[in-house]
């Protein structure tokens, strides 16, 4: 079939809208309309080159959600009509991972995935008889699209696709971060570098678990409004305190540091920052940022002897095909606030403004609506 996709020709060059060549899914696979779909700063990093794996020419795009319109032979999971959020972290329920309850990080497709390819070692997407490559096992920047049936969560059917696409990533990653990853307990003080996308989810979950205070920082004073209005109780913006002074300034407010802290930056001397703000003797720090290809963290030794904890996150550590639907009740239920996160809306063909306003620090999500 054919459909409408942003093609990420080179790295930093604008998405080129084309109508593509979709095949059909195969086996344990399924075709998904996209109804609508977010854009992370992850896909941005991906356009500039700063992925190790990026690849290009590819549909770039992993924040979406849609309906299943078609399925291959063998899918028992979900069928056609089923409202589904398209998983770049799939649970497949058989793995090591997965059956080890310790990581929501399942390995059964992710070496095909990192290549921009099915499972079965090809691309479903072509243009003029060129292959063009998946993203995250996902390419949502397509109206169309393909994708492993273990690689979809099936939602509610009332959830409405232009706010539950951001569960796709962004509010999944940052109150995940929260809940499954940092198990943060009521009372404890946070700090969350990067007041973003996925800042201001962390910033959400840290209220919602009872968190003491929770400070914020950033170099844009323009995100700190939005940031009280989900919690935020003190802010930080390094280029007025000096950036050699925020730690301090941080063990200062908290009497001895932070019991957790989250990079939401992807900027290595600010995960050292948000390491070393840490209480002596238990505070954790959460890594969600990515890094640049090629960068490396650093802090001395002693930081950790001292009992500091250095932790990484993807996707929140949430078990998609089982944590996703509960995260939509709670969007439903009122429990989490996503409408005032997503600032801007356009249809595909304006999708390298949602870029553009990232990039300007005056958007907090933009969702392309097909
Ligand atoms: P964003 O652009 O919406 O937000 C980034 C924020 O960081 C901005 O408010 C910016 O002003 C702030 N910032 C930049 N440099 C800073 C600095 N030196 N000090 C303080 N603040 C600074 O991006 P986002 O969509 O929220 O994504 C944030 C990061 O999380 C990116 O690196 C993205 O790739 C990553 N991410 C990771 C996961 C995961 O699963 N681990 C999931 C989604 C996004
Ligand atoms: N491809 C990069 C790593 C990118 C990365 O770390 N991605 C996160 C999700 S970011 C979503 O916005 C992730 O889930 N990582 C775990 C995984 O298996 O990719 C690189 O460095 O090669
Ligand atoms: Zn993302």
């Amino acid at each position: 079939m054919k459909t409408r996709a942003a093609i990420a020709v080179a790295p930093n060059r604008p998405l080129e809208i084309h109508e593509v060549e979709l095949d059909g899914p195969r086996a344990g696979e399924v075709l998904v309309e996209v109804m609508a779909t977010g854009i992370c700063h992850t896909d941005a990093y991906t356009l500039e080159g700063k992925d190790s794996e990026g690849i290009f020419p590819s549909i770039l795009g992993h924040e979406g959600a849609g309906i299943v319109r078609e399925v291959g032979p063998g899918v028992t999971s979900v069928k056609p009509g089923d409202h589904v959020i398209p998983l770049y972290t799939p649970e497949c329920r058989q793995c090591k991972s997965c059956l080890s309850q310790k990581t929501n990080l399942c390995t059964s497709i992710r070496t095909t995935q990192g290549r921009g390819l099915m499972p079965d070692g090809t691309s479903r997407f072509s243009l003029g008889g060129e292959t063009l490559y998946h993203y995250m096992g996902c390419s949502t920047f397509s109206n169309f699209t393909v994708m492993p049936e273990i690689a979809v969560a099936k939602v509610r059917e009332d959830a409405p696709f232009d706010k539950i696409c951001y569960i796709g990533c962004g509010v999944t990653t940052g109150i995940g971060a929260v809940i499954y990853t940092a198990k943060v307990e009521p009372g404890a003080n946070v700090v969350v570098f990067g007041l973003g996308g996925i800042g201001l989810n962390v910033i959400q979950g840290a209220r919602m678990v009872g968190a003491d205070k929770i400070i914020g920082v950033d170099i844009n004073p323009a995100k700190r409004a939005m940031a009280e209005k989900f919690g935020m109780t003190h802010f930080i913006n390094p280029l007025e305190v000096g950036r050699d002074k925020v730690v301090q300034a941080i063990l200062d407010t908290t009497d001895g540091g932070a019991d957790y802290s989250f990079d939401c930056t992807g900027n290595t001397a600010v995960m050292r920052q948000a390491l070393e703000c840490c209480h002596r003797g238990w505070g954790q720090s959460i890594i969600i940022g990515v890094a640049e290809a090629g960068q490396e963290i650093s802090t001395r030794p002693f930081q950790l002897v001292t009992g500091r904890v250095w932790k990484g996150s993807a996707f929140g550590g949430a078990r998609g095909r089982t944590d996703v639907p509960k995260i939509v009740d709670w969007y439903m239920d009122g429990k989490i606030n996503i409408d005032d996160l997503i600032t801007h809306s356009m249809p595909l063909d304006r999708i390298n403004d949602a870029f553009d306003l990232m990039h300007e620090g005056k958007s907090i999500r933009s969702v392309v609506v097909y």
